[in-house]
């Protein structure tokens, strides 16, 4: 047992102070059923480690599309200590362990609520857009957010080491802009990004010298072409369900 952000130790040692720091994040801790059970280290939860004794955090995904119903991709940061340099969607983090971001107030304070987790998601999700892409906020207001489902998913870093990893209950959250929403990327966070249409996507699936993450992958083998086929109409793929990949 060490400290949990010396920069210092096994798990840590040679990576970026900043990503370092962020490792420092409180995520919330979820029973298998996605009820919060209390709160861990970004760095806890992604010990692959903790992992596989059962560990489980809250996460969201989100797709932002524009008008000509081009999905928004980002490829990692070199400096990401997990799955970094790798293509992935839009913008993908979590919920850290504050109400804002549970979803409860003084007035909301069923922490068991799907609504509630539903609403602290897009908060989590408007602040990391402006952490990582430099999306201004009144760009993207709450309303903006069409939450389709949550998917279970587990999956070792795809680092040559597999001491990290990631085991999350995924808030699905499709967002649609303007085309010309002014982008500011944070370069700790990304290195490269793209507006894709799903053809090209499919086409740079089939280069191998791009590498995906393996969420990303997942999702669009179980549902992301059906959800951009139909844009305009999304609420047929609301659920209360969990799907687990
Ligand atoms: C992890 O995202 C979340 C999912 C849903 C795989 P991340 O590693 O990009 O988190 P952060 O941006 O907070 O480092
Ligand atoms: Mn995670």
């Amino acid at each position: 047992a060490g400290s949990e952000s010396s920069s210092a130790d096994e798990f840590l040692a040679g990576h970026d102070e900043e990503q370092i720091r962020l490792m420092e994040e409180l995520c919330i801790v979820l029973d298998y059923n996605d009820e919060p059970v209390g709160a861990g280290t970004k760095k806890l939860c992604h010990i692959m480690d903790n992992i596989n004794e059962g560990l489980l955090h809250r996460a969201f995904l989100v797709f932002l599309f524009n008008e000509r119903g081009e999905l928004l991709l980002q490829q990692r940061a070199s400096e990401k200590i997990t799955f970094a340099d790798m293509w992935t969607n839009t913008c993908c983090s979590h919920p850290l362990c504050v109400p804002s971001e549970l979803g409860v107030s003084e007035t909301k304070r069923d922490i068991n609520s799907l609504e509630n987790a539903v609403a602290g998601a897009k908060v989590a999700a408007q602040r990391k857009l402006d952490h990582e892409l430099g999306i201004a906020i009144r760009d993207v207001p709450t309303e903006n957010f069409d939450y389709l489902t949550r998917i279970h998913y587990k999956s070792p870093s795809g680092a040559k080491d597999s001491k990290w990893g990631e085991h999350e209950i995924d808030y699905i959250l499709i967002l649609k802009t303007k085309n010309d929403i002014p982008l500011n990327p944070n370069w700790n966070e990304v290195r490269d990004h793209k507006w894709v249409t799903a053809d090209k996507l499919r086409e740079m699936f089939e280069d191998s010298s791009l590498v995906f993450t393996p969420w990303f992958k997942l999702i669009c083998q179980s549902f992301l072409f059906k959800w951009w086929d139909n844009l305009s109409d999304l609420t047929q793929f609301q659920d209360d369900t969990i799907h687990r990949l």
